[in-house]
């Protein structure tokens, strides 16, 4: 931030001595841990149903805002605003969701005198815009899913797009992102009726009926670079983190590096990464989402203009606090370091533990903590905004805890996470952890062999039963690979101990 004095703008870098927090849980005591160990007092804000949150007693001090639905306390601006006028803070950081992407809250904090330790809301609302964001990423020759970069307003031409990028094809709305609003063509006899109905679903859903196509990518994987800017022009790439183990656009398990990714790939997504923050002016921490394909072609989707709930995975590889430098960046500080002074350490592996019951469609299981025990030991990290006897509150994400292990290499990182996973005891609610360790034992995750249909294509919620064993765990795995592969000679290989490859073409970069 630079302080103004009269009309004479003077770059003074200014320290903050005391920022607010508008979030809660996991995320709200991860940055209040970065701010402590920086000098910086935190405020909390919560809700009447978070008066006794770990995130609300790690704060110096604590402000309600309100009932417990997040429409009447984390997403109202004003009270936000309010709470960190009042208690002196000079800055607010948004964590994830809520107000974190809300161009018109960055705005009113900076109308306020504050600053947002985050980007600003032009950024913001560039990146909030998918075909802004194709249209500044084209600028700079960076790959995109062949199709329109424009919105759709005549059904003839778009027709013809369509016919030569080929079926099958996806209308995508523009103000959609992170799944929302996407519809699969498969034929051209569908396109007029499915163009009509995106639309419309478009118009009610975001009030902005703009929608776009793109070629389908049958079988993607997800692979997403952390970037990181400050107010001086410099941008740094933090590497990739691997995405593809997700639900229904939800992700339950990322690492970094991907197991898929050349150093040349790896260097060259970087720099495209690099080259679309700089197309939006980026401050702080950002993350630029891509497709890649079995051949290795990757495409850019999206920027995310916020900390993700993933960034741990970026931490243990780089050894950055991505927290502190978002907050040196926001203080009109210099990044801390070069790209070159970057390289990757090891290997690291997150799963999210929901309060959802994996046999049960994942369903929210809430209920009280009534035991919760966290992993430890070497290169074990645990994220979490909960203690034993706490209750889940209804209201909000049902995400428990990030679970994080380092490795020297991915073997050790999923050893250990199979560790942990095991020695994680919580009793009190059905939990994603069974899923997660199904998933660390699956060979198609094991072999880096698999891609966003994952989930869909190996998990049945009959494969889970309450209470299994690890072991049991890892038959289910290999019945699941069994029986998804159509009982052929292969798979019942595998099921002897025999590593073949699995349903897709990926192969694990090993260099
Ligand atoms: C796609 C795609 C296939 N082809 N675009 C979903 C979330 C949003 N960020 C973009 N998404 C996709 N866009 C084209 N042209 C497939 C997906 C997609 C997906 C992407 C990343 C991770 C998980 C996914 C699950 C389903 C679909």
């Amino acid at each position: 931030m630079f302080l103004r004095s009269g009309n004479v703008r003077s770059f003074i870098p200014m320290k903050f001595t005391k920022i607010l927090i508008a979030n809660r849980g996991e995320i709200a005591v991860r940055i209040m841990r970065s701010a402590r160990e920086m000098g910086i007092k935190t405020v909390a804000v919560y809700s009447e149903a978070d008066r006794n949150a770990l995130h609300v007693r790690y704060a110096d001090e604590a402000v309600c805002i309100g009932p417990p639905p997040s429409s009447q306390s984390y997403l109202v601006i004003d009270k936000i605003i309010d709470a960190a006028l009042r208690t002196g803070a000079q800055a607010i950081h948004p964590g994830y969701g809520f107000l974190s992407e809300n161009a018109a809250f960055a705005r009113a904090v900076k109308q306020q005198g504050l600053v947002l330790i985050g980007p600003s809301p032009e950024s913001m609302e560039m990146m909030g815009s998918k075909l802004a964001a194709k249209a500044a990423a084209k600028q700079y020759d960076i790959p995109l899913v062949p199709g329109t970069d424009y919105a759709i307003s005549d059904i003839n031409a778009a027709r013809k797009v369509a016919r030569e990028v080929g079926f099958p094809i996806l209308i995508k709305a523009s103000a959609g992102g992170g799944g929302k609003g996407m519809r699969i063509v498969e034929q051209e006899d569908q396109f007029d009726e499915m163009l009509q109905r995106a639309v419309s679903e478009a118009t009610s859903a975001f009030g902005d009926g703009s929608v776009f196509i793109e070629r389908y990518v049958g079988s993607p994987r997800h692979v997403e670079i952390q970037v990181l800017g400050d107010t001086h022009g410099n941008v740094v790439y933090l590497f990739e983190r691997e995405c593809s183990i997700q639900r229904r656009h939800q992700k339950v398990v990322e690492e970094a590096p991907s197991s898929v990714l050349t150093p040349e790939i790896r260097a060259k997504m970087g720099a495209c990464a690099v080259q679309v923050a700089k197309a939006c002016n980026y401050v702080g921490a950002g993350t630029v989402e891509f497709l890649m394909d079995g051949k290795l072609n990757f495409y850019f989707l999206e920027m995310n203009t916020r900390l993700q709930v993933e960034h741990p995975v970026t931490e243990m590889i780089t050894g950055v606090d991505l927290v502190k430098e978002q907050i040196r960046v926001a203080e009109g500080e210099p990044l801390s370091f070069k790209q070159e002074d970057l390289k990757i350490n090891g290997h690291a592996m997150e799963v999210r533990v929901y309060a959802e019951d994996p046999a049960n469609n994942f369903l929210p299981d809430i209920g009280n903590l009534k035991r919760y025990v966290r992993p430890q030991g070497a290169g074990v990290r645990v994220d979490d905004g909960f203690e034993e006897g706490m209750d889940i509150p209804i209201y909000y994400d049902p995400m428990i805890a990030k679970l994080i292990t380092w490795g020297k290499n991915r073997e050790e990182a999923i050893e250990r996470m199979i560790r942990v996973i095991d020695e994680y005891k919580i009793v009190g609610c059905e939990t994603t952890l069974g899923f997660c360790q199904f998933v660390m034992r699956h060979e198609a995750f094991t072999s880096g062999n698999f891609d966003t249909n994952f989930v869909k294509h190996y998990f049945k919620p009959e494969m889970l039963k309450p209470d299994m064993t690890s072991e049991e765990l890892e038959a289910a795995a290999l019945m699941a690979e069994y029986v998804q592969s159509g009982n052929n000679k292969s798979s019942k290989q595998r099921l002897s101990g025999n590593p073949i490859q699995g349903f897709s073409a990926w192969k694990t970069n090993r260099s």
